[in-house]
């Protein structure tokens, strides 16, 4: 099989979650800039949905790996039975749009179409015991994430099956051990199949002082779930970094570190105000990177704020695009949400960036604007997986995007999906007999029996 790199080396495949049929504009995100600007506007999910298979088509297309996670179960009914409501689907929706309308929300957002939140990755070249590590995420900050990671971990055990990958249940719920995922992890290697560094990024401590912590917004991600994620994944002390975020950054908006960095490979594209004490982690980075892969350097770009603000580096999501390595390629190309081209100061830096840049040589933008309004870039929209070909070959081949299975989801996203949602529509039944249907035939499609928890 030929890979990323060609033979022998590995290949990252990017997991993209299908938008679901109830994409809308909740407003549910606190620190979330663009969650909370667009709250209540009127929503397209069906154009969102297009938009996310055109991406992956697109990166296909790039002549890349690309899988599909599939949405979960909205309205999450589950989560209304336990908060006391009873009765049939029916019942239950208009009982809670009657008693308690500011629970819908919370139970129809699409959010788990933001795979990079579903999990945190270890490759198998990392692990002591060279499995590729999967621990879902507890998303505990937000409450409409928070009820995702159950559904995660089932969807998960079914496209990573067998004895390469192991699972780990998501981290204790609570403030304590909150963690979002791979969205605040970086790894730098030399092949997707060799070992390399991890960098776990945190935004304040649980179980300390904390001498520097956002003000205005939440800090997302506590130190404590990282470590504890580090130890699950059996990572070598001398393979992995823990950084926090800097705080005013948070503050700025960049409620995820993948709003301000992206790696690949042996390439860190990041904000000169990413990090708290950012010399010192640069040099650590250096040191351990030197130490795991003396024949490879480390490529930091450091966007300076002189060049890029932080609230264009947060309203273009310029850092929340994916950093590729094309087949035949020498340099890796840049993938970014159409915000970065429109904001004038951004598209100035990228034009220098392709002419100047040691690692990146390319620079390619994707439409993702229904998602973006709910701030989720292109990078949010993918969960990255790293195997060697062993690996590769065992993942259950449903997910794994070809171009018959775009051609069918693309026809059933026109066939279910409505055309506009606004909050209103969420109190009618029907919308949820819609979903439900539409999900019911996915499942049908993915061969996946009863999967969902209506189908049960
Ligand atoms: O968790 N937005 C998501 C966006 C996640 C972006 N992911 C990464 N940066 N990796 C969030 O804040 C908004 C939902 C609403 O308001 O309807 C939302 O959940």
């Amino acid at each position: 099989m030929t890979t990323a790199l060609g033979n022998n080396q590995g290949v990252e495949v990017n997991f993209d979650g299908l938008i679901g049929p109830t994409h809308n504009y909740g407003g549910l995100s606190h620190g979330n800039v663009a969650s909370k600007t667009n709250a209540l506007k009127i929503a397209y999910p069906k154009l969102a949905a297009l938009q996310g298979l055109q991406k992956m088509q697109f990166m296909r297309g790039l002549g890349l790996e690309q899988g599909i996670l599939l949405p979960q179960q909205r309205p999450h009914l589950p989560t209304l039975r336990a908060l006391g409501f009873n009765g049939s689907d029916e019942q239950i929706i208009k009982q809670v749009s009657n008693a308690a309308p500011e629970l819908l929300a919370q139970c129809y957002s699409a959010s788990s179409m933001w795979s990079a939140n579903a999990a945190t990755v270890c490759p198998s070249a990392d692990a002591s015991d060279s499995k590729v590590h999967f621990t879902a995420a507890n998303l505990s900050s937000m409450c409409h994430r928070s009820i995702e990671h159950s559904s995660t971990s089932r969807l998960l055990k079914k496209v990573f099956d067998g004895e390469h990958f192991s699972h780990h249940d998501a981290l204790p719920s609570g403030a304590h051990f909150a963690d979002e995922g791979a969205a605040n992890h970086n790894r730098f290697t030399a092949a997707y199949d060799q070992a390399g560094l991890q960098l776990f990024v945190y935004g304040r401590y649980s179980f300390r002082a904390n001498p520097q912590r956002s003000q205005r917004f939440p800090s997302r991600q506590s130190f404590e779930a990282s470590q504890s994620i580090a130890r699950l994944h059996k990572l070598d002390l001398g393979a992995h970094v823990f950084a926090q975020q800097n705080p005013e950054i948070i503050d700025a908006g960049a409620f995820h570190n993948d709003v301000v960095s992206v790696s690949n490979l042996s390439t860190f594209f990041t904000h000169e105000q990413a990090f708290v004490d950012q010399a010192e982690l640069k040099t650590e980075l250096q040191t351990k990177f030197r130490a795991i892969r003396p024949d490879t350097e480390l490529d930091i770009i450091e966007v300076p704020t002189s060049a890029v603000s932080l609230s264009d580096a947060v309203s273009s999501y310029l850092f929340n695009s994916q950093l590729v390595q094309l087949p035949g390629q020498e340099k890796m190309t840049l993938v970014l949400p159409t915000e970065s081209r429109d904001n004038r100061s951004v598209a100035a830096y990228l034009n220098e960036l392709a002419d100047t840049s040691r690692s990146i040589g390319n620079i390619e933008f994707v439409d993702v604007r229904q998602s973006m309004q709910n701030g989720g870039g292109p990078a949010c929209l993918r969960l990255r997986v790293a195997l060697n070909e062993e690996e590769l070959a065992a993942v259950n081949p449903q997910f794994m995007l070809t171009n018959s299975r775009l051609k069918e989801l693309n026809a059933w996203v026109e066939r279910h999906y409505r055309d506009q949602l606004i909050a209103e529509d969420l109190a009618d039944p029907q919308l949820a007999r819609e979903c439900f249907t539409a999900l019911d035939e996915l499942t049908q499609l993915f061969e996946l029996g009863s999967f969902y928890e209506f189908q049960r």
